[in-house]
């Protein structure tokens, strides 16, 4: 039987990702997709519009993304064309909790200045209020969005002695809340999070959730956390929330226009960036990654799609 024909990036990925590649398909990797191939490996860095889907060789019919992020893909286009689309959930959960934890300590304990300090040369020793941060046992950590990932953070964050409020679309059964305090709007849960962390997709109603107006109701000092997208925030509102000390600090793993990030996020001493590493583990790479060739076969092999984007 012939291997199904797909167009991959030209991108490193992990060995074992690369070795399946070659073993189970007819590969075609980097440049324009040529006619004939049926299927696509793409990552969030391919932008599927409704002019690049219109463009696609009509063999193509399915696209598979490396990622469990999908705002890259226009779907309605993408449906209107008759595409089937997967991504990769469940596998990154853990991994980019852990990366939303280490965003909310970095930040919170002002981990960037203290580096800076200490590779800089300019750490004169010791004094009692030195890069003096904020403890978050015994704080309110709000959760926007408790998904996999959002609950995920809930876990590590409970046994840093946090408190867990949230919001969702819906409220949680008993048994996946946890104890978490459930808030029906935003407008209930800011007031309280002295920590805020951002677990919801980017769609239109998400964009620029936190505004200049949702900033101000957090508590004077709070830390803000983004490990969901970067159009989630406002920039400017971030920024000059950043100067008067309304927001502490964030801890930033995902921009708007990234990696063309505002520059003035490169300087700002109390943000705590990163550039996107929220799922990058080797495990996690792999694990994406054979997800997404998982459905790439499922599908070239007359099966249903383990993992379709749906919405
Ligand atoms: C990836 C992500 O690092 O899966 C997603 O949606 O944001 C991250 O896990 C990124 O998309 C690259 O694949």
């Amino acid at each position: 039987m012939s291997r199904p024909r797909i167009h991959v990036p030209d991108l490193p990925m992990p060995d074992a990702v690369l070795a399946r590649i070659a073993a189970e398909f007819d590969a075609v990797r980097g440049g324009p997709v040529p006619d004939g191939v049926a299927g696509l490996l793409i990552t969030p860095r391919d932008k599927l519009t409704p002019e690049a889907i219109a463009a696609l060789p009509a063999s193509v019919t399915v696209v598979a993304t490396f990622s469990v992020g999908y705002d890259h893909i226009n779907i309605p286009a993408a449906k209107a064309r008759g595409l089937i689309v997967t991504n990769t959930p469940d596998v990154l959960t853990e991994a980019t909790a852990d990366i939303a934890l280490l965003l909310i300590l970095a930040a919170s304990r002002r981990a960037r200045e203290g580096e800076a300090m200490v590779r800089e040369d300019t750490w004169v020793g010791w004094n009692p209020m030195q890069l003096i941060g904020w403890q978050i046992t015994g704080k309110r950590l709000g959760i926007v969005g408790m998904g996999r990932i959002g609950q995920a953070l809930a876990q590590r964050a409970r046994a840093c002695g946090m408190q867990i409020h949230y919001h969702n679309r819906t409220r949680l059964a008993p048994a996946e809340e946890a104890g978490a305090i459930y808030h029906e709007t935003l407008e209930s849960l800011l007031p309280i999070s002295d920590v805020l962390s951002l677990h919801a997709p980017a769609t239109a109603a998400t964009d620029r959730l936190m505004n200049a107006d949702r900033l101000a109701q957090l508590p004077h000092g709070a830390i803000l956390v983004n490990t969901a997208r970067g159009t989630l925030v406002d920039d400017d509102a971030l920024i000059a929330a950043l100067g008067t000390g309304q927001i502490a600090a964030a801890g930033l793993d995902v921009f708007t226009g990234e990696p063309a990030i505002d520059p003035r996020y490169r300087s700002l001493p109390n943000v705590f960036p990163l550039p996107h590493l929220g799922s990058a583990t080797i495990e996690t790479r792999t694990a994406m990654g054979m997800r997404a060739l998982d459905n790439l076969a499922a599908v070239l092999g007359g099966k249903p799609p383990l993992h379709p984007v749906t919405a």
